[in-house]
């Protein structure tokens, strides 16, 4: 399958929270491809990864990184593509040194931040998947029915109680 999406980490050990992410863009037939690309141990693989990228087909990057994470601002500073950005959450501060780094970047480079851990995994796959039904029917009829189905099945379970 053609890989659309690239799903980018700073350690193998952010693949624990970014794998959600992977799982849902199989679930959306969306093929992927994901790597450890370190902005800090591999930085001369970041500079020809995000330069590549969209000559190599991508359409979206995902990047996930934790601590000083600069992976994803560093991707988005080297390539036109949407870049999603997911804060790891990290041992010492719990992933808030992740979210301000990868969220705060300056006026002009834009990375789409999404929220710590596994649900912004997830959230960046579900808005991968938004942005390639811009332009794709199929994608887009399968999204419908995807939210029209966690609808129904929070409408279906959503009486808690009474007297
Ligand atoms: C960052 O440091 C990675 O994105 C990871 O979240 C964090 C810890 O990496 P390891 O020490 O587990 O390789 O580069």
């Amino acid at each position: 399958m053609m890989h659309k999406v690239a799903i980018v980490m700073g350690s193998k050990s952010d693949w624990e929270t970014l794998g959600i992410a992977s799982e849902l863009l199989t679930e959306f037939d969306v093929g992927w491809h994901a790597e450890v690309v370190s902005a800090h141990r591999t930085p001369e693989k970041l500079f020809s990864f995000a330069r590549n990228a969209r000559a190599n087909g991508l359409e979206v990057i995902i990047a996930g990184a934790g601590g000083a994470a600069h992976l994803p601002g560093m991707v988005a500073a080297l390539t036109p593509l949407p870049v999603l950005g997911v804060p790891i959450q990290s041992k010492a501060l719990s992933g808030m040194d992740s979210l301000l780094s990868i969220v705060q970047m300056p006026k002009g480079v834009a990375v789409g931040t999404l929220a710590i851990g596994t649900a912004g995994a997830f959230n960046a796959a579900l808005l991968a998947v938004q942005v390639l039904a811009l332009n794709d029917q199929v994608l887009a009829a399968k999204l419908d029915i995807w939210r029209d189905r966690q609808t129904q099945t929070v409408l279906a379970d959503s009486h808690i109680g009474g007297n």
